[in-house]
């Protein structure tokens, strides 16, 4: 098939799965065609398969704000027509699925009638597109998808609570390469961040608000009192000053390590011992599940998606959204003992081959084959 996606081609986890999504269906024979404003970060390589098409908005003076929609649904339209796409992948409702959804129609004046799947990601419902400014238009979107699809049973609920949807949801897992982990980092270049016996704790975000990245901060500030520790923060966004302030006032800034944002989180995720991810909301948290894959266990929020990827006293524990406290006991539980470590390390690594990309992109394929059918 050939198969042209739209996502935001940035570190956010909705990218990162549409890109690994490109890349895997690449792998099995379809022509992908990324269709956004940047190459996305993770793709790696462009080849006979996978192609990458910039969309370039205008400065124009007059305008407040630069029409992107409007650049993005003619470059669909130009795209879908160069290269016979026949099918279109729209990754976070707003504004993909709405220039998607114009797309259609202006291909459709032409006699060129092209499906349209939409992929759900969480903010996008949760957050942003529950605006009562973006709600009409999203819900518009959604429902002129010939199916959309959304990346956890909790994320589904909370769509169908929020808007009035006429259509089916059918629930995709994120993914991740198991097989790709496996073999890949014996030698995980330890002693680089930690002294022999310090454990190593990490998170990875966008440091946006929903991360509760103070939280980050006090449950590792009740760790490091117990057990010698160190603490690896990786991404950028706008709570990091705060978070480095709060260290700084706790006395703890020296067993911080901010180290931005990077491609090779495997890397680190190899060396560390357990990730904190306290959210206040979050659709699935794949930050998790690529902690998993690398034998890392998860002290997590117990919000949303969360409790269908990290599973309680199995790959890690989960609190209720502020309970720093039980958060830094359950971490401390899995940390105390080489044994109990070693234990939540093998069970998470095996709970998270459950989303290995080989069982969940032919679900994928199964609907593309569907969508065909419904336009
Ligand atoms: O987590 C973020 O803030 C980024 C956001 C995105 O849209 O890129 O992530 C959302 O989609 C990810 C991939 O499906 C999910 O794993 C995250 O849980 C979800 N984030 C939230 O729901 C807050």
């Amino acid at each position: 098939m050939k198969i042209g996606i739209v996502c935001y081609p940035t570190f956010g986890g909705s990218g990162v799965v549409a890109t690994e999504l490109g890349m895997a269906l690449s792998n099995r024979g379809h022509e992908i065609h990324f269709i956004t404003y940047k190459q996305p970060v993770r793709l790696a390589l462009l080849g006979s398969n996978i192609h990458f098409h910039e969309v370039h908005v205008p400065k124009y003076p007059l305008f407040h704000y630069q029409p992107y929609e409007l650049a993005l649904s003619s470059k669909l339209v130009d795209m879908v027509k160069l290269y016979g796409i026949e099918l279109l992948h729209v990754h976070y409702a707003i504004p993909h699925a709405y220039a998607g959804y114009m797309a259609k129609q202006m291909l459709e004046e032409e006699g060129i009638y092209i499906p349209m799947v939409t992929t759900l990601h969480g903010t996008d419902i949760t957050l942003v597109g529950n605006h009562p400014f973006y709600k009409p238009a999203v819900t518009f979107s959604i429902n002129k998808s010939d199916i959309v699809t959304s990346v956890s049973e909790s994320l589904k609920a909370d769509t169908l609570r929020l808007f009035d949807i006429k259509n089916d949801i059918e629930v995709i897992p994120n993914f991740i390469d198991a097989h790709a982990y496996k073999t890949q980092f014996t030698d995980c270049q330890r002693g680089m961040m930690a002294k022999e016996g310090e454990r190593i704790i990490t998170h990875v975000s966008n440091f946006r608000k929903v991360k509760r990245i103070q939280d980050v901060v006090q449950i590792f500030y009740r760790i490091q009192k117990e057990i010698p520790a160190k603490l690896m923060m990786v991404g950028e966004g706008p709570e990091k000053e705060k978070a480095e302030l709060l260290c700084e006032k706790l006395g703890i800034e020296n067993k911080v390590m901010f180290l931005g944002n990077s491609n090779e989180i495997d890397r680190i995720l190899c060396f560390s011992d357990l990730f904190l991810l306290p959210s206040e909301t979050e659709s699935f948290g794949l930050a998790a599940l690529e902690a998993m894959v690398n034998r890392t266990p998860v002290v997590s929020s117990n919000t949303g998606g969360i409790p269908e990827v990290n599973r309680q006293g199995v790959t890690g524990f989960l609190s209720e959204v502020g309970n720093v406290d039980e958060m830094a006991e359950n971490a401390l539980k899995i940390l105390k003992e080489d044994a109990s470590l070693e234990k939540f390390k093998q069970q998470a690594r095996k709970e998270s081959e459950k989303f290995d990309v080989n069982n969940i992109v032919p679900l994928y394929e199964a609907i593309y084959e569907k969508a065909f059918k419904h336009a």
